[in-house]
């Protein structure tokens, strides 16, 4: 299954007399895939031609010569002449693109062949609109250089967690039973998806890294090196995830104290190999001293300085460390509230600002406990002004239905980089990621893609990887407008009888199931609640009593962790005033994020002017309706779209509907049972 590169939706270009000009390997990619439109729907095209033929599409390497056709030469100053005038007096640089219409041609250029490529797929997106005559000129740079997915792919199956960690599409793309897929084919093809969305860069390998994981940088370095052959046609470059302990584990050290000249020696000579064998290798991702992994607190070391030992390795060939923020004592004492996990990436890496060396980038996940539905954006973002900080988010819906239940969470991720840590008005989390000219750590996630049919085992959850792909382009664009563009990629107007109702009835099943999700959930912020192990469904008390640091302290007089600074674990204090100030109290701390933050009676009011027992109620209630309905109106499509995809959207949501309704009676009964306090509108609870 095509995702949003169907071949329907070249059927726009795919009709053109199209000339590309320039040489590169992406230049033959770009030209592979006008190809391929063309036999389909009857263009033609030309490469850098020497003869004067007439064209409805040119896209050109700027540099890349003249060409003798006094048309496509008009066209090409034209765009030269445009670029003059909306540009910035900045180059297009490696990635980006200019697109004009002159007369009768569209003309895409480009400085380098990636950008071209690009420049191609925003053609496919507009479709028919890129020919359009009265379309004005158009630049498209990206905001964040690296557009990164992390794969937690395993190479040899987990006893627990199979081929793939928090997987829910079927199989690794990349890997099975301990060896390479070996179908190369479909990497490229998964490379040419990413590359569509704007993604440029994936780590092939899960950030908790056991042994056979570990060995991909060494002995089985060839591995990865055919990954990055069959993505390096459309631009995406190779990262790994690496085992700090790796000199012991692969090297035969005794140590791998980062600050020991013989670790260090082995980390540069390591490196060195990897470059030999794949020039163009990103470079590593990191987990160290959290949930089990190694790292440099055994040796008595710091954060900074195990980031930079790798950094150091690295840097020679332009490779940078993603060393990612979640740390924490996944062995915590649920008596003791003094050790609050949502306190301890700002713990242990605030004082640590200005020691990593430059081709560090400290990935932070979004909020400061574990991608929940709902949390405060991690302060962490606010607090390390001389740190190059990444934006970690989870495409892959471990807490957020695990891809049966549709959840799209592009509203929520929209949410999260317009959160201005500051206050109102002043910087946002996408500034903070992108960075003084463009030098932040950029955008991260957790992909949601396995060796499925549909790429997502829901075929509604690839709008997720889509949405994640055009954020980390543009991350000030509305989700909501990304999701459209995926709509008509995905189910193209001329491949259906009535397009119109198919993308009303999308929007209306999709634009607000994050919130219908958070609703059916657990309520207000408080977070978890979920079966634990496989994290799937509803669990109320499956953390309360266990090590790992994520309570709600439900009792019989209320709900909720404080966190304030008055009373509590001082977590809100981690927020530069404005928002340090709000969150401190319940009165003026926003409902959403009311319980992560305070432990509130269950009569306590809420903005909304409901308590907070009637809200839990009431939400919970409304959830399941709103995703009956959705089944109602998914229903409609019956005959409209692919019937594969109808079928498999069909039998999950009867999933999403049971799984929902049973989230609502274990949540509503809980509260019930502690509190004592009955529905206001006298609807059963059991
Ligand atoms: C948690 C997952 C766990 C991951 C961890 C991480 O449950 O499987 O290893 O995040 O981010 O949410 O490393």
């Amino acid at each position: 299954h095509a995702a949003w590169l169907p071949p329907e939706a070249f059927r726009s270009l795919g009709a053109r007399r199209v000339l590309v000009h320039g040489e590169g390997l992406l230049v033959d990619t770009v030209l592979d895939e006008v190809s391929r439109a063309c036999a389909r729907y009857g263009g033609r095209v030309w490469h850098s031609p020497s003869w004067d033929v007439d064209v409805d599409l040119v896209l050109a390497l700027r540099g890349a010569g003249e060409l003798p056709n006094p048309a496509v030469e008009a066209a090409r100053s034209a765009g030269e002449a445009a670029l003059a005038e909306i540009g910035d007096g900045e180059p297009l640089g490696e990635e980006g693109f200019l697109l004009d219409r002159d007369g009768e041609v569209t003309v895409v250029l480009a400085d380098a062949p990636a950008g071209l490529l690009y420049g191609l797929f925003h053609v496919v997106r507009l479709c028919a609109a890129a020919f359009d005559p009265a379309r004005p000129p158009e630049r498209h740079r990206p905001a964040l250089r690296r557009r990164m997915l992390n794969h937690w792919d395993n190479v040899a199956v987990h006893p627990v967690m199979g081929q793939v960690e928090r997987g829910y599409a079927g199989g690794s793309i990349f890997w099975r039973d301990g060896r390479p897929r070996g179908d190369l084919a479909r990497v490229r093809a998964y490379g040419r998806l990413l590359a569509a969305s704007g993604v440029n860069a994936i780590s092939v390998n899960n950030v908790n890294v056991a042994r056979t994981e570990a060995l991909l940088l060494t002995d089985r370095l060839g591995d990865v090196a055919e990954i990055a052959d069959a993505l390096r046609p459309y631009g995406i470059r190779v990262h790994l995830s690496v085992s700090f302990a790796a000199p012991v584990l692969l090297g035969g050290l005794s140590t791998a104290d980062p600050l020991d000249e013989g670790v260090r020696d082995w980390w540069v000579a390591t490196t060195r190999r990897v470059y030999d064998r794949i020039p163009d290798f990103g470079g590593y991702l990191v987990k160290a001293d959290s949930e089990g992994q190694p790292g440099p607190f055994t040796y008595g070391r710091d954060h900074a300085d195990g980031a930079n030992l790798l950094a150091e390795a690295l840097a020679p060939h332009g490779g940078v460390v993603h060393w990612r923020a979640f740390v924490y004592d996944h062995h915590q004492d649920w008596r003791d509230r003094s050790t609050d996990r949502a306190r301890a990436a700002y713990d242990h890496f605030t004082p640590l600002d200005g020691r990593f060396r430059t081709n560090v980038v400290l990935q932070v996940k979004y909020g400061p406990v574990d991608f929940q539905t709902r949390e405060p954006v991690s302060p962490v973002f606010a607090a390390m002004p001389a740190t190059r900080l990444a934006l970690e988010l989870q495409v892959t819906q471990e807490y957020t239905g695990q891809q049966r239940h549709i959840c799209h969470l592009g509203p929520w991720w929209g949410e999260v980089l317009r959160f201005a840590p500051w206050g109102p008005g002043g910087r946002t989390i996408a500034d903070v990621a992108v960075g003084e000219a463009g030098a932040g750590g950029g955008l991260v996630a957790v992909t949601n893609t396995g060796d499925d049919p549909f790429w997502t085992g829901h075929p509604l959850a690839q709008a997720n990887l889509y949405t994640f792909g055009r954020l980390a382009w543009d991350p000030w664009r509305d989700p909501t407008e990304v999701l459209d563009e995926w709509m008509t990629l995905t189910f193209p107007p001329s491949a259906t009888a009535d397009p119109e109702l198919v993308r009303r009835t999308l929007h209306e099943i999709m634009d607000d199931s994050w919130r219908t999700y958070e609703r059916y959930t657990a309520p207000l912020g408080v977070g978890f609640m979920v079966h634990p192990g496989d994290h799937y469904g509803p669990d109320v008390d499956g953390y309360e009593y266990s090590r790992w640091g994520t309570y709600h302290f439900a009792d019989r007089d209320g709900v909720g962790v404080d966190r304030s600074r008055a009373s509590g674990t001082g977590f809100a204090g981690q927020y530069p005033p404005y928002w340090a100030q709000v969150y401190e109290s319940p009165r003026t701390c926003p409902d959403e994020v009311l319980l992560f933050f305070h432990h509130v009676p269950y009569s306590h009011v809420l903005h909304n002017g409901s308590t907070v027992i009637q809200h839990i109620y009431d939400t919970h209630f409304a959830g399941v309706e709103e995703v009956e309905t959705m089944r109602r109106r998914w229903r409609t499509l019956n005959g409209m779209i692919d019937p594969t995809v109808y079928e498999r959207v069909a039998e999950r949501l009867d999933e999403q509907v049971r799984c929902a309704t049973e989230w609502r009676d274990q949540v509503n009964t809980y509260f019930f049972r502690k509190s004592g306090v009955p529905d206001a509108q006298g609807r059963r609870i059991y």
